[in-house]
């Protein structure tokens, strides 16, 4: 018979205290390294209690599939307190990341059809592949402006800007221009609100959101001017839509993104509406544009796999003559670059979930209603789960016996992530673009580690250089 919760590893206890150490241990900025820390002095389950929080954590494989496998209709994750926090306190609606039970799933499942369903996404295609094309542009006049053939900088702003370009091309049909020289000072603004938004959450991860509306710390006040331009711009970006959709009426038969086809559909109301295209667009800035980075930061370390996927790419295009949906069904090595970049850098340090009914992890009774956290950036570098894991070699996704509840990056089930397909198309248009155009080099011997901003994203600058072949 299995053991008990009360019987589980780990300093439980002391709630308080473990916050304390964990603020002196820079924690903030280490989570991903203290769990890799822990698993390590723990073994494979351990339980924890962050002030009042607990939490039961988890790296393998097999019981991340006992724990979704049991999770329900109505999954639920740890709900991030200042982001909950502020939208008590400006009043705001919740859209399906904070939402919960049948609130939750009833939105979701109208999402579901417009943002994640097979028989929209063919959509997407060409208004994220215009967006690549552009990016190259830009790369190419850089390339010129040299002189030598070559480009070399630390992309993340150009980066920012791509996604949100990107973004917000399916999500209103219409481009920002954010690929020109001179871009909307209030995009700018955006993109950096939403990068504010991230890290002064990290700090406050573990306070519960009514004390911190009392608290008004510089940290509370900065989250909350982040969100309020984060939200005042979408408004504006969406009125802007709502405006245009009232005066005319015949561009109906094209597809015209999604908050169209929210509008016209006609399903749900206009504020949550735009709770949840504010949420998709702030979800898709600092996502998509990390992991494009550390993808091109490994292909640079790596030559030999960037020459097969480049080798990979131009076959494709060559059987696809030009049909783009043709094209990406015949990428399956690009495929499996970008699971590979993000079993090394997810995004997200671990997937959480509150238990519905009593489970057996490890041999031990997880109670109903524990946050159980499956740490997948501890799980990506593990050699039980990966063989030789400080390899980038996505090749192993295609040979691997068993990919079995590993490739994690955007979670699992009903909750996964809404953007998975606009993130995991706008990623393979990127590259496909990029390396049909360039190399992409780095210099050799610079290690780059992972800092937790809230996302994981590098510790310093990553210097690229973009050679034109
Ligand atoms: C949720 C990862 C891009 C919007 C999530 C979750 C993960 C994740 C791990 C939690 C899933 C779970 O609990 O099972 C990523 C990664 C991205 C990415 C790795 C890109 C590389 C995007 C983009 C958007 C977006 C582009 C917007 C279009 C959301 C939303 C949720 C979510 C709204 C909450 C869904 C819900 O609770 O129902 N994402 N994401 N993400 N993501 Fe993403
Ligand atoms: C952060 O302990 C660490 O995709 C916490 O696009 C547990 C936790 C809970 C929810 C996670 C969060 C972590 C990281 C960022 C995630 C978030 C759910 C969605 C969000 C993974 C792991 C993200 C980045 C969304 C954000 C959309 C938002 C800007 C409107």
């Amino acid at each position: 018979v299995a053991r008990s919760f009360s019987e589980l590893p780990g300093n439980w206890r002391t709630g308080w205290l473990n916050l304390f150490h964990f603020w002196q241990e820079g924690g903030f900025h280490n989570v991903h390294n203290i769990m890799i820390h822990k698993f390590q002095k723990f073994g494979p389950i351990y339980r924890e209690k962050l002030g009042l929080y607990q939490s039961v954590n988890i790296i393998n494989p097999e019981d991340a599939a006992t724990l979704f496998k049991s999770e329900g209709n109505y999954p639920e994750r740890f709900m991030v307190p200042p982001w909950v926090a502020y939208r008590d306190f400006r009043n705001k609606p919740y859209g399906v990341l904070l939402k919960k039970g049948e609130a939750w799933r009833s939105d979701r499942l109208i999402l579901n059809k417009e943002v994640l369903s097979l028989q929209v996404i063919d959509c997407f295609v060409p208004l994220l592949n215009e967006v690549g094309e552009d990016f190259v542009k830009r790369v190419q006049v850089q390339i010129e402006k040299s002189g030598r053939g070559r480009w070399t900088a630390d992309l993340t702003n150009e980066l920012f800007r791509f996604a949100l370009e990107s973004v917000c091309n399916v999500l209103y049909g219409a481009r920002l221009g954010l690929l020109q020289d001179l871009i909307d000072p209030e995009a700018q603004k955006f993109i950096d609100a939403v990068t504010l938004m991230f890290h002064t959450t990290s700090p406050m991860l573990y306070i519960p959101p009514s004390l911190l509306c009392r608290i008004n710390s510089k940290t509370w006040r900065d989250h909350v001017q982040s969100w309020d331009v984060i939200f005042r711009h979408a408004d504006k970006c969406i009125q802007n839509i709502y405006r245009e959709l009232r005066l005319d009426r015949k561009s109906i038969k094209e597809y015209t993104g999604i908050l169209s086809s929210l509008l016209v559909r006609d399903k749900l109301p206009i504020d949550d509406i735009k709770a949840n295209v504010t949420e998709m667009m702030a979800g898709g800035v600092d996502t998509t544009s990390m992991t494009l980075q550390w993808a091109m930061f490994e292909l640079a370390r790596t030559p030999v796999v960037q020459e097969q996927l480049r080798a990979e790419i131009f076959a494709a295009r060559q059987a696809a003559q030009g049909d783009m949906l043709k094209m990406l069904k015949a990428i399956r090595l690009l495929k499996a670059v970008i699971k590979e970049t993000l079993r090394l850098h997810p995004v997200a340090v671990t997937l959480q979930r509150y238990t519905t009914q009593e489970i057996i992890l490890q041999d031990y009774f997880i109670p109903a209603k524990t946050l159980v956290q499956v740490g997948i950036y501890a799980m990506g570098r593990d050699p039980k789960f990966f063989t030789k894991p400080e390899l980038f070699d996505p090749a192993r996704w295609l040979k691997m016996d068993s990919t079995y509840f590993r490739g994690l990056g955007f979670g699992f089930g009903p909750r996964q992530c809404l953007g998975r397909r606009i993130a995991e198309l706008e990623m393979q248009l990127f590259l496909i673009h990029m390396l049909e155009n360039f190399k992409i080099e780095t210099k050799r011997g610079v290690d780059i580690g992972t800092k937790f901003d809230l996302i994981l994203i590098p510790d310093k600058p990553i210097c690229l250089t973009l050679r034109a072949l």
